[in-house]
């Protein structure tokens, strides 16, 4: 447990440390592109501006699935800090397709909250049977988090499979999506990794960037 009340493992050389294993393809000659399996929560690059992606709602104050996970490993101060992200319709913090970044002051090791990384990045994609073009809401989710990141000068970041749980994405589109948005920022970050809860969505985006990469 570090100072921060976290649980930062203290050794880390590999961008991902604390998941292990993974598959890598390049994004551009400086760019790459990661897949791993495992808990996002656990993820962090040692040493490096580094951001997780929350697959929130549009309220943005905690929820079930990635979102309740990321505020248990985060502690309270997450939720205080996005209650002070403004509202810009009445109960709406981040409409569906745009994101925006949670920080708290660098104290310990500039990380965020009781995470190991130093920024939070929220989003919020499609329910997929509701929306009318999930698939141009899901690539604003990825595109506007990755925009915002480059703006917070972000290198390394990760996400989970937005809209894939609760709000119904099947994960074949999904992942096609996901890794084509990644691609437009080829050179924008030094790595942009999936972290994939399940076996079967591991399976599926491997599938697609072997495809698309
Ligand atoms: N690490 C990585 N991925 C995870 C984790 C984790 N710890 N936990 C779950 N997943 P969901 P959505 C995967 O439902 O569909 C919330 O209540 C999960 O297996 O978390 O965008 C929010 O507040 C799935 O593949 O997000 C919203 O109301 C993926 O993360 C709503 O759910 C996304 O599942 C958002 O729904």
């Amino acid at each position: 447990v570090d100072d921060a009340g976290g649980t930062r493992p203290s050794v880390s050389t590999v961008a991902g440390g604390g998941l292990g294993g993974g598959e890598c393809f390049e994004l551009s000659p400086s760019g790459v592109l990661k897949l791993q399996k495992g808990d996002i929560t656990k993820w962090f690059v040692d040493g490096s501006t580094d951001a997780i992606v929350n697959a929130a709602d549009e309220q943005m104050l905690g929820g079930g699935g990635v979102d309740g996970a990321i505020h248990r490993a985060a502690g309270p101060e997450l939720l205080e800090a996005c209650s002070k992200v403004p509202e810009v319709l009445p109960g709406v913090r981040c409409p569906t397709g745009e994101a925006r970044i949670t920080q708290t002051p660098c104290i310990f090791y500039c990380r965020a909250f009781r995470l190991p990384v130093s920024h939070v990045i929220h989003t919020v994609g499609p329910i997929y049977d509701v929306d009318k073009h999930p698939e141009v809401s899901l690539g604003n989710a990825y595109r506007n988090s990755l925009r915002l990141a480059k703006e917070n000068n972000v290198q390394y970041i990760a996400f989970p499979a937005i809209s894939c749980g609760v709000y119904g994405y099947p994960y074949k589109e999904a992942s096609r999506i996901a890794v084509s948005t990644a691609k437009e920022f080829s050179n924008d970050f030094k790595e942009v990794h999936f972290v994939l809860f399940s076996d079967d969505a591991y399976k599926v985006w491997l599938d697609s960037a072997r495809e698309l990469l």
